[in-house]
């Protein structure tokens, strides 16, 4: 029988977002609402429960430690939040590897204040490792996937006294353990949730971290208008967290969000986090349309695939106020695309795409991932190739990380290519070939020393012809 770590009643959550700790050489890429937190926040809400969040990114400080800076509050201002908050259970949030530092932290805190709070960790990270987390002496219980469910039913049940026994839900109890190997339920009707608690956070001062923090690229309102994946690309694990079907919001709910926030907050620019939008040609094209009455400015970070734009979506794009097209063709090498990353797309289209959005004046930008484990030389050289001739406005290009929990990240790990060093914090880092193959093995693609220079040159010669273009 699973003993609760707390007599009390449950009435009153603190949801917690850590600082975030990235390599000095990284740049901070920005700080906005936490809408995971505000979503499960808003559920509780619902049924009656108090709810604070204290996210401890949004507060201007950077504390630097050897190669490392950790940007949000320091221990005794995040120790003075919980104490003010004085809660009855903590939500932690744990999205990648890299935050583990953060994330020991902030519940080692947690447990000196009162150890008999009893913490939850919920995110990317404990979704991939439920049972590596709950070994963590101060962690109390793992909430796999989407929290909005499972936080209400995991307070019920201790509540109630009860045993664990719910879907992605573990406790220390070695008997709810079995529950980290179910395959994951998904919240089926996503306009059944209500709305982020963005109530709960200070709104304006996003803007007011990230201008501190030199991150001019702030948008003003953050969206999700999809769950889940239909890929499952060698160097991604979201479809392993969010599931292999893209669910999607009607357009008319994700209309009625938009509205509220240009009415609550004066937003007029979007930015949707999906982590892929393209949820069939239809949903998008009906998005877009709807999106075209609202008169705003929009963009879609993590781009598109480019199978389900064709040239009146590119049209439809233009009006409707998208800032810009990003496509994400990760690879100009087929081989490396199909093979290697497991992602099938017509690039024949995206030079229609190119050319289409040229018409219009829609900027069109492309991301582009390179070094995966399994590329050679030729593939690389066929990615910069390509980049040449596409032309987009801009290309942004990164190297290949290892992610924890990824396929990519397993291999490695199992051919013995993390450098012995490597911590997570590095997993923060794209601009760096981290993978120590041995020369002689197939695997061996190049010194790092010798594909940072390719990347290096070939970045400026980019910079270059986009600076030309912006002159003329
Ligand atoms: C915004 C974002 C960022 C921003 C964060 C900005 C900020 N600090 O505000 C920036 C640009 C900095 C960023 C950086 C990185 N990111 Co990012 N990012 C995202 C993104 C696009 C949106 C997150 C979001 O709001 N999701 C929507 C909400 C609804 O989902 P959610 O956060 O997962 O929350 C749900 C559940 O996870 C769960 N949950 C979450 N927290 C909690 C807490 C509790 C207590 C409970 C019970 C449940 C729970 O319930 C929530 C509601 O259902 C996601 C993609 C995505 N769509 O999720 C990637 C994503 C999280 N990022 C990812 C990665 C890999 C990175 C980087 C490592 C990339 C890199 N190499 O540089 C870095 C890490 C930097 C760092 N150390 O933090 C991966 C994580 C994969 C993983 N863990 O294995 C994701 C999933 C993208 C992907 N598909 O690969 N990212
Ligand atoms: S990289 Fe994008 S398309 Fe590939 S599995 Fe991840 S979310 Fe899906």
């Amino acid at each position: 029988m699973h003993r609760p770590i707390t007599k009390k009643k449950i009435k009153k959550a603190l949801l917690i977002r850590p600082p975030t700790t990235l390599p000095k050489k990284d740049l901070f890429s920005g700080v906005g609402e936490p809408l995971g937190l505000l979503y499960i926040a808003a559920t509780l809400e619902r049924k009656g429960y108090l709810v604070q969040i204290l996210d401890a990114q949004l507060h201007f400080n950077k504390t630097i430690k050897k190669d490392h800076i950790t940007y949000g509050m320091k221990n005794s201002q995040i120790t003075e939040e919980i104490k003010k908050a004085s809660p009855d259970i903590i939500g932690i949030s744990w999205f990648t590897a890299s935050n583990e530092h953060d994330v020991h932290n902030i519940c080692k805190l947690a447990k000196r204040i009162n150890p008999d709070t009893p913490i939850v960790l919920g995110g990317s990270y404990p979704t991939l490792f439920p049972l590596e987390v709950i070994r963590n002496p101060f962690i109390d219980y793992v909430i796999m996937g989407e929290g909005e469910p499972r936080f209400p039913k995991l307070i019920e049940h201790i509540n109630n006294d009860q045993h664990i026994n719910a879907n992605g839900i573990i406790s220390k109890d070695p008997a709810s353990h079995p529950n980290a190997n179910q395959p994951l339920e998904f919240i089926k009707n996503l306009d059944e949730l209500p709305f982020p608690s963005r109530h709960l956070v200070d709104m304006k001062k996003y803007k007011d971290v990230n201008s501190k923090h030199k991150f001019a690229d702030s948008p003003e309102g953050l969206l999700i208008a999809t769950r889940g994946c239909f890929n499952k690309c060698y160097y991604c694990c979201e479809y392993k967290k969010s599931g292999t079907k893209i669910r999607h919001r009607s357009v008319k709910n994700i209309i009625k969000e938009i509205r509220f926030l240009k009415n609550q907050y004066g937003y007029q620019n979007f930015w949707f986090l999906d982590n892929n939008i393209s949820a069939g040609k239809k949903f998008l094209q009906e998005l877009t349309a709807a999106i075209k009455k609202e008169n705003i400015r929009w963009s879609i970070p993590s781009g598109i695939y480019p199978d389900v734009i064709d040239k009146k979506m590119v049209k439809l794009f233009a009006e409707s106020g998208l800032e810009s097209l990003g496509i994400s063709v990760e690879s100009g090498s087929e081989r490396t695309r199909k093979e290697i990353m497991r992602r099938t797309m017509n690039l024949d289209n995206v030079f229609i795409i190119r050319d289409e959005a040229k018409k219009y004046n829609l900027p069109v930008t492309g991301n582009f991932v390179i070094g995966i484990l399994g590329e050679k030389k030729a593939d690389i050289l066929a990615t910069l190739d390509f980049i040449e001739k596409i032309d987009f406005d801009s290309a942004y290009f990164y190297i290949a990380l290892p992610v924890a929990g990824t396929d990519f990240y397993n291999d490695c790990l199992k051919r013995g290519y993390l450098p012995k060093n490597y911590s997570n914090i590095d997993e923060a880092m794209s601009f760096k070939y981290i993978l120590n193959i041995p020369k002689n093995s197939d695997d061996f693609l190049m010194e790092p020393k010798h594909l940072e220079k390719i990347i290096l040159n070939f970045s400026k010669t980019l910079k270059m012809k986009e600076n030309k273009k912006k002159r003329k």
